[in-house]
């Protein structure tokens, strides 16, 4: 029997290590974060669900860490010319899965539904599940006011100041029976190198959801998205700054320390090792950065082993 592994993901960081969990022989279930989601041109556009599938589908574009390898803008430049705002750059082909999903949940189909029939008509194998099929979308507040993560992060380049973080929604958001039946049965839950404030953060916010990973089937395990103070990628140190957390691994294992039994953290950062186990979290040491694919393939294969 295969060994049943659920990988908590957000977006570029958690894509390297997708593609080498994909590649161990695991049954594999991610659960991904719904908190970056956007309405844009009208239609629903769920970045982290989507470059999790194009992921395991083999055709994100890994230089960029967002949409599809190859993909034109032909669409975003007539809308454009229409008169339409244009800094989300949603490509082409990248479109046509946002179309349909649109489609599908105006039929009243769930988010669930929508994203496995993508994922099937895409050739992926492994489960693809969105945290939650209710509305849930991170603002950040900066002294501009309130923006949406994607404004914040994309029209706005992560320039203004975060004051903090709401996840708009959490109260009334719960995490899907799929979800839940997964991390019940999982013999391991990997928590991606991933910000944990915008990408996993949405998860923690739900009722409920941590209690799941307090009761999964098997030992749960991250992979710090940071080197020293440093993210992987993203604005994951700001962030954790405006949530009055340490912006280094300690900082990630503190966040996650209620339910972590052990955090992978990078060799540099050897120093934060006893802080991180006073917190009761194991901490293994490793070359965390991904630079390969046979890199992301090495630090799976740590993951479920530690
Ligand atoms: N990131 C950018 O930096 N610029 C973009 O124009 C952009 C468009 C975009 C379209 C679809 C999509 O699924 C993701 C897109 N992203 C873009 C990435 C996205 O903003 C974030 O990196 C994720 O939300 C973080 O996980």
């Amino acid at each position: 029997m295969k060994m049943k592994v659920v990988a908590l993901a957000g977006g570029t960081g958690s894509a390297k290590l997708l593609r080498g969990l994909s590649r161990a022989k695991i049954d594999l279930t991610v659960v991904a974060n719904v908190g970056d989601n956007f309405w844009a041109y009208g239609l629903l556009v769920c970045p982290d669900v989507d470059i999790a599938m194009y992921t395991l589908a083999g055709i994100a574009d890994r230089e960029r860490g967002w949409g599809i390898a190859g993909d034109t803008f032909a669409v975003l430049s007539q809308l454009g010319r229409l008169g339409a705002e244009t800094w989300f750059r949603l490509g082409d082909m990248d479109m046509a899965a946002s179309l349909l999903r649109t489609g599908y949940l105006r039929r009243g189909l769930t988010l669930t539904q929508a994203t496995a029939k993508l994922a099937e008509r895409l050739g992926v194998n492994d489960k693809i599940l969105p945290a939650t099929d209710d509305s849930l979308q991170t603002y950040v507040r900066t002294p501009r006011g309130l923006l949406h993560l994607q404004e914040f992060w994309v029209r706005e380049k992560g320039r203004p100041r975060p004051i903090g973080v709401e996840y708009r929604g959490a109260s009334r958001a719960k995490p899907t029976r799929d979800v839940g039946e997964a991390l019940a049965r999982a013999d391991r839950v990997i928590v991606c190198p991933a910000n944990p404030i915008t990408s996993i953060g949405p998860m923690l916010a739900m009722r409920g959801f941590e209690r799941l990973l307090s009761r999964a089937g098997g030992r749960v395990v991250a992979l710090s998205p940071m080197v020293g103070k440093k993210p992987f990628s993203g604005p994951a140190g700001k962030l954790m700054k405006a949530e009055g957390l340490r912006p280094d691994s300690a900082g990630v294992a503190r966040r996650y320390s209620r339910f972590l039994d052990a955090i992978v953290i990078d060799r540099g950062d050897i120093p934060l090792a006893e802080e991180i186990e006073r917190t009761r979290v194991s901490c293994v040491l490793s070359d965390t950065r991904m630079r390969s694919l046979s890199d992301g393939e090495r630090l799976a294969r740590e993951l479920l082993r530690a």
